[in-house]
């Protein structure tokens, strides 16, 4: 089984890859499904991983190459960089024409970014490659790896400059996408008071625009497994007003704006942010001098003392925190675990790990970790990240306790990334084929088949089941 997944994952790389002409250069790219045409940002930086995995470490670094084209002038990364912006126009909303946006180099991107998993991606392929043997490509690769830690620090420099709007070392997102989990729970009472403003009950909205409610493969309509039409309004409305301020969340005198409707401390971004920090830590030795670590350094101090305001210690999870109104959202989802990747404190790695016990007893889940709990009234265990299984999450997750596993040297920790690395090959060896998200209470794929994400999932996923962190979990030694 494991043979025929791992052919599969690699031929939806090889389907989903395609040519894109960007500044007088043909560059191959992956596109994540047939829903997006373009270049995703955290998307990108999974496949990297896949692509070093599945072909070779230059294919990985195209990936983050093409994805750093979408790099605008003051740094930020876009969440998506359109690399045909007639194709993107016929397939997909909201596409160029209404973003109005351009990269550095004059390339249609969106205005807002997503989790900075960029420098995480860079890290590891370069690991990836180490494994394989391949050091002889890490050296040849030297300035490319040299030109990506730039891009990489110009990014982080961004979400600091921009986003650190209370200067605590956790920035700010200001719309849901910009979080990767679009429609999720947590993002319900923040748009709720925006949804009873006059501002936007007359923002008018067509749902007509839409372009992602297709038939698919099983052919069922796909309207129960996107985000409604009110959701999309929304969407529109708050893309609209932060373009209103040219994409900043700065006004003319370079304050920061405290007025923008939606503003969080999203723990996914948050997670990321800090996991790439400590990457591009890494990455320094190699690509950096010793001003960049004085800066990363102090970057990761920030991050890393301010972390534990998004704490919720009654629910026992990290939730994304409500900037407007001071709060954590008190909603726990697949998110929640993200800070795994970087955990101090070994009590909590276990209280994490306690809550996912606990979730799958209460509610009766054959797959965890769920987008959502039956608990929040928003809850749809079809429906996107209100509730499915998104297995890219579950494989971060899943990394998170190998590393707390090797950081803490605890094998409790190492045979729960064992557990849910095994589930997902499970749940998609279940129908056989890499759907989008999977509805957690029968392993049911969901939304766009052959995604690039889910076989990225798999690997990783494989990778911690064939290299688990004691190499060999009954050989490991207790503290
Ligand atoms: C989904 O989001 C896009 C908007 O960015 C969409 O639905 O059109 C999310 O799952 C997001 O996390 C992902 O990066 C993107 C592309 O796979 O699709």
């Amino acid at each position: 089984m494991h043979f025929s997944l791992n052919d599969q994952a690699v031929n939806n790389f090889k389907a989903h890859s395609t040519i894109a002409s960007l500044n007088g250069r043909d560059y191959t790219v992956m596109r994540p499904g047939v829903l997006y045409p373009g270049v995703w940002g955290w998307d990108a930086a999974f496949y990297s991983l896949g692509l070093t995995w599945s072909f070779d470490l230059n294919r990985g670094l195209d990936e983050l190459t093409v994805s750093s084209l979408g790099q605008c002038a003051n740094g930020m990364i876009p969440h998506i960089l359109f690399y045909d912006a007639e194709v993107a126009r016929e397939q997909y909303y909201p596409a160029p024409n209404v973003w109005e946006n351009q990269s550095a180099s004059g390339l249609p991107v969106s205005g807002i970014s997503q989790p900075p998993v960029f420098a995480s991606a860079l890290h590891k392929i370069r690991e990836i490659a180490k494994h394989k043997g391949d050091s002889a490509s890490i050296d040849e690769n030297k300035e490319r790896f040299e030109q990506l830690f730039q891009v990489a620090m110009r990014y982080h420099k961004w979400w600091y400059d921009e986003r650190d709007i209370d200067q605590i070392g956790l920035v700010a997102t200001v719309h849901p996408w910009e979080t990767g989990r679009d429609n999720a729970c947590e993002w319900h009472d923040a748009l709720a008071r925006i949804k009873g403003t006059r501002d936007y009950i007359d923002f008018p909205f067509d749902p007509a625009v839409r372009k992602d409610i297709r038939i698919n493969r099983k052919g069922q309509s796909t309207v129960a497994y996107r985000p409604s039409n009110d959701e999309y309004k929304m969407f529109t409305y708050l893309l609209m007003k932060f373009k209103d301020n040219e994409y900043s969340l700065k006004n003319v005198d370079g304050e920061y704006r405290t007025d923008f409707p939606f503003m969080v401390y999203d723990v996914t971004v948050n997670a990321w942010l800090q996991a790439s920090n400590l990457a591009l830590f890494a990455l320094a030795d190699h690509y950096g001098d010793k001003d960049d670590k004085a800066l990363i350094r102090k970057w990761i101090r920030r991050t890393g003392r301010s972390f534990n305001l998004l704490w919720n210690k009654i629910d026992k999870t990290y939730q994304s925190y409500d900037i407007l109104i001071k709060k954590v959202t008190g909603v726990s989802c697949n998110a929640s675990f993200m800070p795994l990747l970087f955990e101090q404190k070994e009590s909590r790695v276990y209280t994490l790990m306690e809550t996912l016990t606990e979730w799958r007893s209460k509610y009766h889940f054959k797959y965890m970790v769920p987008s959502s709990l039956p608990s929040h009234l928003d809850y749809d265990e079809d429906c996107y990240w209100r509730g499915p299984v998104w297995t890219i999450m579950n494989a971060v997750i899943a990394y998170g306790f190998n590393a707390s596993a090797k950081r803490f040297e605890n094998p409790d920790f190492a045979t729960k990334a064992q557990k849910l690395a095994n589930e997902i090959i499970e749940i998609i060896a279940q129908d056989g084929e890499f759907y989008e998200y999977h509805n957690p209470v029968t392993g049911e794929g969901c939304g766009a088949p052959d995604f690039g994400f889910t076989s990225v999932a798999y690997l990783i996923a494989k990778d911690i089941v064939e290299n688990p962190v004691f190499g060999g979990l009954d050989r490991c030694i207790r503290r």
